[in-house]
């Protein structure tokens, strides 16, 4: 019964490759932008798990997220809300700024 054999581990495969997606989804963490300044400025993380930031710039202006670490820079405009999707990341700690006012904003993404 080579089928049934073929079938049951198609069948398998494809329960192991759903459950990830339906039994998890990412963290969701709200990260505000306010007088140019994230809140908070330390984010803890669960290292290894994908999370989303969800970033909400309360200012009048456009604010840009950039980690020189993570190779992420996305524009927020100002007003508005931006899903960021972040991967999965080992241990340890990535600073980012608001590059448009990196004097003041000033966070650190702590994974652990
Ligand atoms: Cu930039």
């Amino acid at each position: 019964m080579v089928m049934a054999g073929v079938a049951g581990l198609l069948l398998g495969a494809a329960f192991v490759a759903a459950l990830p997606a339906g039994a998890q989804a990412p963290q969701e963490i709200p990260l505000v932008i306010e007088k140019n300044r994230f809140q908070p400025d330390v984010i803890k993380v669960k290292a290894g798990a994908p999370f989303v930031l969800v970033i909400t710039n309360k200012d009048k202006g456009p604010e840009e997220f950039e980690s020189k670490d993570l190779r992420i820079e996305k524009i927020i405009p100002g007003g508005k809300t931006v899903r960021l999707k972040m991967p999965a990341l080992k241990a340890g700690k990535y600073p980012f700024v608001g590059e448009y006012h990196s004097e003041t904003a000033k966070a650190t993404i702590v994974a652990e």
